[in-house]
């Protein structure tokens, strides 16, 4: 039987367990990558866990999401950063050199080869044939010591895309249909694999648009074929001695297929507050914006900026609507500039920040109260933008730009005649501002300010769990509303204590006085529960607040590991009624934990309030038992690494 592209790099990478969709296994991690937002958490955990160098092909560290130092709680953050990644061998893109995603798929991925990284659009490099996946940091940090990434093996599914995209239909378009068609949860548990003939219209950057939004499905990651485009594209990268074909066999199988008929597809946007929330531009053309934001790790490719510059050349953005460009890589505007388009952008009024993640983590631009903003990002949460009762909505830089011109939302077809991007033939390469790692590591100082506090561990768990519910959440809850980002926020990404007075700021103010009031307690929550971000903090600040366990109908993938690896157990509701069963406020009860994990076993809840008994399974895999038992995976890390010494068998 033929094999997929997913099931031959997975083949290729497999340390342990069968690739049988479901079983656990554990595949050998080519490359990492982290940036400063979880990065901090990632090397103080990979410090911990005691090795002298990684043992990955390549890790590298990238400072994005907290670039305006705003305070020093940033510079700190940022040296910390520079000088762990020179001692323990990490190449370092350092502030301003762009998006972990972009550059990394610029000037490091690599068909064929598996990569971490703490940030759940880690997917993006699937653009160019790769297994990226995001995961939690301290996923990244024991990937980076040589140990195995463990997964339930997905679903593979193949998307076949045929025909050809329209004029000022694009990549974007394509996502989001699926979105509309699949939402936000239709992707989990499964990897996209896209193949059939309308690949070959999509450049990388396109390709990369597609499984970066494979996040917003839920997505393990998402991946296309590297053929000719791919090795154009490196050769552009003048690395084309990376290429390597990578294709699934002929006959090759899969658990389901979708098909999408580019022909038939129009520009589309997502509503606020979802970006599942799919309509067509033209349904809700004419509303009125306050804001545009162009770039974020989606859309902010030369090819998507050239196409915006050629749109708004010569023309003079409204007064009415702020305009900002955030470039996805100093490689970007470098050429952009060359070509003359910068000079057009900025003509037209458009205010061109720096190329970072800027406005999409709510680093600045947050729009005014009620205020409209047209994103060509890949998230619209609620609050995500900075401004609580914002209406976001999310588009392709064909739409954002047609509506630049006139200050409302536009469907680019009504600039007419479509606009011809001449593909970037050789880049400006200028990797300046990647500091490769010392070649004398003794000789580098690791700096820590004082907002680099440790970080807070739980102990083993204990036998019997008790306390109350301390909110009671519906679906799709995301990690930014259990911890928000923003000015305010992120710089305490390397400090739980402080960071964890954030936690359900916008859904519930009091959320962290009740927590504290109450010694900890239980979470309730619907399905999908922690969607979104990779952030760790989601799980580690409720913890250092005394939560004890999370309740939900179903959890996100990365935040489910993030809960074990810091020990909180994840317990999903067996029935659907059990849900209505429990409020906020009532005393819960879980006896004999200990025992029950070890067996594998199901277990019993009393709502001690309402005397009733509610039927909970934390499903875990006997790897996942064993690190709750140990009170989270750095515990369990260092446990494993005694066990290894005391056998004599420690591995250099
Ligand atoms: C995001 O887009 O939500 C982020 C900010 O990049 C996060 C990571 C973080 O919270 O630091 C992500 O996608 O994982
Ligand atoms: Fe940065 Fe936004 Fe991409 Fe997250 S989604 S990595 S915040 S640009």
């Amino acid at each position: 039987m033929g094999k997929n592209l997913v099931q031959k790099i997975l083949q290729a990478h497999l340390v342990s367990g069968e690739l049988k969709t479901g079983s656990e296994i554990g595949i050998s991690i080519d490359q990492t990558l982290t940036q400063d937002a979880t990065g901090t958490m990632v090397y103080l955990q990979f410090e911990s866990i005691g090795i002298p160098r990684v043992k990955t092909k390549l890790s590298v560290s990238y400072v994005d999401h907290n670039t305006l130092q705003t305070s020093l709680e940033n510079s700190d953050d940022h040296l910390y950063l520079q000088t762990v990644a020179a001692r323990y061998g990490i190449y370092y893109s350092r502030p301003g050199n762009g998006i972990c995603h972009q550059v990394h798929l610029e000037r490091f991925a690599i068909p064929g080869q598996t990569l971490l990284g703490s940030d759940s659009h880690t997917p993006t490099c699937g653009g160019l044939g790769m297994i990226a996946i995001g995961a939690g940091g301290l996923d990244v940090a024991v990937a980076m010591s040589g140990s195995p990434f463990f997964i339930a093996t997905p679903k593979i599914v193949l998307v076949k895309l045929l025909g050809h995209l329209r004029p000022w239909v694009s990549a974007k378009d394509v996502i989001l249909h699926l979105l509309q068609r699949l939402t936000v949860k239709g992707g989990v548990g499964k990897i996209f694999e896209y193949g059939g003939p309308g690949i070959r219209c999509l450049s990388i950057p396109e390709r990369s648009t597609i499984t970066n939004m494979g996040a917003e499905l839920g997505a393990t990651t998402s991946l296309f074929p590297s053929d000719e485009i791919s090795r154009q594209f490196l050769k552009t990268q003048h690395r084309e001695k990376d290429w390597i074909e990578q294709a699934p066999d002929k006959d090759a199988q899969y658990e389901e297929e979708l098909e999408v008929n580019l022909n038939s597809l129009e520009p589309l946007i997502a509503l606020p507050h979802s970006p599942d929330n799919v309509r067509t531009v033209k349904e809700v053309a004419g509303t009125r914006l306050s804001q545009i934001c162009i770039g974020s790790c989606t859309n902010s490719s030369y090819n998507d900026l050239m196409v915006v510059a050629k749109i708004l050349k010569g023309k003079t953005i409204p007064p009415e609507v702020s305009v900002t460009i955030s470039p996805g890589s100093r490689q970007v505007l470098e050429n952009i500039a060359r070509e003359g388009a910068l000079e057009d952008l900025i003509g037209a009024g458009a205010r061109v920040l720096e190329p970072a993640c800027g406005p999409c983590i709510g680093m600045g631009q947050a729009p005014p109260s009620g205020g409209v903003s047209l994103r060509t990002f890949n998230r619209n949460f609620r609050g995500r933008s900075g401004t609580p009762d914002a209406q976001v909505y999310l588009a392709s830089a064909e739409t954002a730009a047609a509506s630049a011109l006139t200050g409302v939302i536009t469907d680019p077809r009504e600039l007419g005649k479509p606009i011809k991007v001449k593909p970037l033939h050789r880049a400006i390469i200028d990797d300046k501002l990647i500091v490769p790692p010392a070649v004398d590591p003794s000789k580098v100082e690791i700096i820590r300010g004082p907002n680099i506090k440790e970080i807070p561990k739980r102990g083993p768990i204990e036998d019997t769990l008790e306390g109350e519910v301390l909110i009671k959440l519906k679906d799709n809850v995301s990690t930014d509303d259990v911890l928000p980002a923003g000015t305010k926020v992120l710089a305490f990404r390397s400090n739980i204590p402080a960071i964890s007075r954030f936690t359900f700021e916008y859904v519930d103010p009091d959320f962290v006085n009740r927590a504290r009031k109450k010694k900890g307690g239980f979470i309730l929550a619907g399905s999908n529960y922690g969607q979104g971000s990779s952030r760790e903090h989601a799980a580690l600040a409720p913890m250092h607040l005394g939560v004890k366990a999370v309740l939900a109908k179903s959890f996100a993938r990365i935040h489910r590991v993030n809960l074990i690896n810091a020990g909180l157990l994840p317990l999903v509701l067996e029935e659907e009624v059990s849900y209505d069963q429990i409020d906020q406020g009532d005393r819960l009860r879980l006896k004999g934990l200990r025992e029950a994990i070890k067996a594998g076993k199901g277990l019993t809840v009393t709502n001690v309030t309402k005397q009733k008994e509610i039927l909970v399974n934390p499903q875990l895999t006997p790897r996942e038992a064993e690190i709750i038992l140990a009170g989270g995976l750095l515990n369990h890390q260092v446990e494993t690494g005694r066990k290894l010494v005391s056998a004599g068998n420690r591995k250099p």
